[in-house]
């Protein structure tokens, strides 16, 4: 294969490109979405798996990636790499979630053993810069210390009352509450459990109509499955499979996210791997629709 990892063009280090369908980038390796939408732009955070056989997912950096169309995106200069995190000794750039807070953005990012940690900037591109200078949960913060993964796949979300949550995990679901300041656990950490969850990993909490809904990877390859409640921290009830990517990826990693009264179901799969197989992913984007009972269609993937 001959992706291009670098095309640069714009005289301020960005790059334009058009998507037509998806993928949506075909000219990196792109995983984990993480989305936030402010004013008419959404942005979308992701993971970037490298092109020419890697093995395992060995991730150097992040990549950030803005639209006001859905259509036109612009990638911005690399912001974040996994040697900003000098603690992160296992290297690897893992799943992360943007959240924005008193005017600043906070970028959760997972490594594949160390932990959790988070980075802040005061624009949505960055540069990010690591906060804590050491991770915000390690495994030895969650109660299973002897399952060694089940500290990665941060995800935020701030409550209508400003609470703000963080939810994570593999394996055992997390969450527990943030303070004011973002780079803080409040209180206890406690687990979520319901009947018919079997939780892999990539927790996304969002919320419609006053309903919560818990979407996250279940099973192995992975498909996404969700749950609604009243409340953030449940009690939860499953509610089915969202989506499953066709043999192509073992792992797949969703945000939802509302943009200009539309709902969308960004996730990846490996529809133009070349030799990295499930180690070379890509983030596609289809609509999400939801029942008059506020219960979630099955996603119609436009592509495999
Ligand atoms: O990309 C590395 C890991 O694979 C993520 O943290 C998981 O969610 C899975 O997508």
């Amino acid at each position: 294969g001959g992706v291009p990892q670098s095309l640069l063009t714009e005289a301020d280090g960005t790059y334009k490109f058009r998507s037509n369908g998806n993928p949506i980038i075909t000219h990196k390796f792109t995983a984990d979405p993480a989305a936030l939408v402010e004013n008419d732009t959404l942005w979308l955070f992701t993971g970037h798996d490298y092109e020419g056989g890697q093995k395992g997912y060995k991730m150097k950096d992040w990549l950030v990636f803005s639209t006001t169309d859905m259509q036109n995106w612009t990638e911005h200069p690399v912001p974040m790499q996994i040697t900003d995190f000098p603690w992160a000794t296992s290297g690897d750039a893992y799943a992360g979630h943007l959240a924005k807070r008193n005017g600043k953005y906070y970028w959760y990012i997972s490594t594949n053993w160390n932990g959790i940690g988070v980075a802040v900037a005061d624009k949505p591109q960055g540069p990010y810069k690591d906060v804590l200078g050491k991770p915000l949960l390690t495994n030895e913060d969650c109660f299973a210390s002897s399952h060694a993964w089940t500290c990665i796949d941060p995800a935020i979300f701030i409550d209508k009352d400003d609470q703000p949550w963080i939810f994570w995990g593999n394996g055992v679901c997390y969450y527990a509450k943030l303070k004011d300041n973002m780079i803080e656990i409040d209180g206890e950490i406690k687990k979520i459990d319901f009947e018919g969850f079997e939780f892999t990993e990539a927790p996304w909490v969002h919320e419609r109509n006053g309903t919560y809904y818990l979407t996250y990877a279940t099973g192995f390859p992975e498909k996404i499955a969700y749950a609604m409640a009243d409340r953030v921290d449940g009690p939860y009830e499953y509610k089915g499979i969202l989506n499953e990517v066709a043999g192509n990826s073992n792992t797949n990693h969703q945000s939802p996210i509302e943009f200009k009264n539309d709902w969308y179901f960004i996730y990846h799969n490996g529809s133009i791997q070349t030799d990295g197989g499930s180690y070379s992913r890509s983030v596609c984007i289809d609509k999400l629709e939801y029942n008059a009972d506020g219960t979630i269609k099955r996603v119609q993937m436009t592509t495999e």
